[in-house]
């Protein structure tokens, strides 16, 4: 078990209100280690609420982590924005999770996008708990560790060393988180390997199905989706001798499957089952328009490097599972990733 910093523990002792913030675009990882978070610091007496862009996408995952707990367990208020002067008169701190800190937030960024005096407010106002090993702007206290599998993980060990596993639905969610971002121990748990599981194993013991939250993380989808991923596979092309998969979702199949939810995690285990196939891109026409997306998903036996290569295009993540987020017109970007890619392997 990692030390968690005294600093962090002093944060939340001497603070009695708190606004949990996750990432833009939230994913199973952010909603359960928010989820999780917030009900902890409800369980020591303090009051919270969680911050999200989209309240829509933040309860879609919501209600998942619901379902896998047989209801809602506590109320924790979801809010679309959070009131800078609290923040800047001490009345309330930040806590950032599975993100490296206000600029990950999506549109709750844009205000103090240009004003670092209030950004400096916020950051030394803040904690982070986090695994991704990018971004390392001054907080006042952070927990990261890159080796572990996921935010929620990390979260489950706060959580833990101060008041044990003694809440099913706080349970639910860290396993909900972790199932989410190891695509249901599927991908790397990280160097923690051991930990993870020990951990998923005590999550057990307080109650979490493990089968339940494998069927409720894969369930939601609709017809829709099935049209959607077929389209998408009959997209991909095949480079460098086999051993790379690019997947386009360009500007006419976004806008024909607007309402649908990206099949990514399914295009990436369809192609990664193709024998010789080691890395699979994904490249989408972003919802801001002139940006485009692209994720990329590596095979464990491969040791093409999913982040140094998202790195060449502004973005990062981890070394099976990376992501970018560039400005640019669709086909030139689709170029650039080629190219990289042929440099790659
Ligand atoms: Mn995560």
């Amino acid at each position: 078990m990692r030390k968690i910093p005294d600093s962090l523990n002093a944060f939340i002792d001497g603070n009695s209100f708190f606004y949990v913030f996750g990432h833009v675009s939230p994913d199973g990882d952010c909603v359960g280690s928010c989820l999780a978070f917030a009900g902890f610091l409800k369980k020591l007496g303090k009051d919270c609420m969680i911050v999200a862009e989209s309240k829509k996408d933040f309860y879609q995952y919501k209600s998942k982590v619901d379902l896998c707990a047989g209801g809602s367990a506590y109320d924790v208020e979801v809010v679309g924005q959070f009131d800078f002067d609290s923040v800047a008169s001490g009345k309330a701190k930040c806590v950032f999770l599975d993100c490296s800190g206000i600029e990950r937030t999506g549109d709750i960024y844009l205000p103090f996008k240009d004003d670092t005096e209030s950004l400096d407010v916020i950051r030394i106002n803040s904690i982070r708990i986090d695994h991704h090993p990018q971004g390392d702007c001054a907080v006042a206290s952070s927990y990261v560790d890159p080796d572990a599998s996921s935010a929620s993980e990390l979260v489950g060990e706060v959580i833990e060393s101060r008041i044990g596993f003694v809440d099913k639905y706080m349970c639910c969610a860290l396993f909900f988180g972790i199932a989410s971002d190891t695509g249901f121990f599927r991908f790397s748990t990280g160097a923690n390997g051991s930990g993870t599981f020990q951990m998923c194993s005590r999550l057990v013991c307080a109650g979490v199905a493990p089968n339940v939250v494998g069927a409720v993380i894969d369930s939601g989808k609709d017809r829709d989706y099935v049209d959607y991923y077929t389209s998408l596979a009959r997209n991909a092309e095949y480079l460098c001798g086999g051993k790379a998969v690019v997947v386009f979702d360009d500007v006419e199949l976004y806008r024909r499957y607007t309402k649908a939810k990206r099949p990514s995690d399914d295009l990436y285990r369809l192609f990664l089952k193709i024998s010789g196939v080691e890395a699979v891109v994904f490249v989408k026409c972003s919802e801001k328009e002139g940006y485009v997306d692209a994720s990329v998903r590596v095979a464990a036996f491969s040791s093409f490097d999913a982040n140094s290569f998202c790195m060449r295009f502004g973005g990062g993540g981890h070394v099976k599972a990376a992501g970018f987020h560039v400005s640019g017109v669709f086909d030139d970007v689709c170029g650039m990733v080629r190219r990289e890619l042929s440099r790659c392997f």
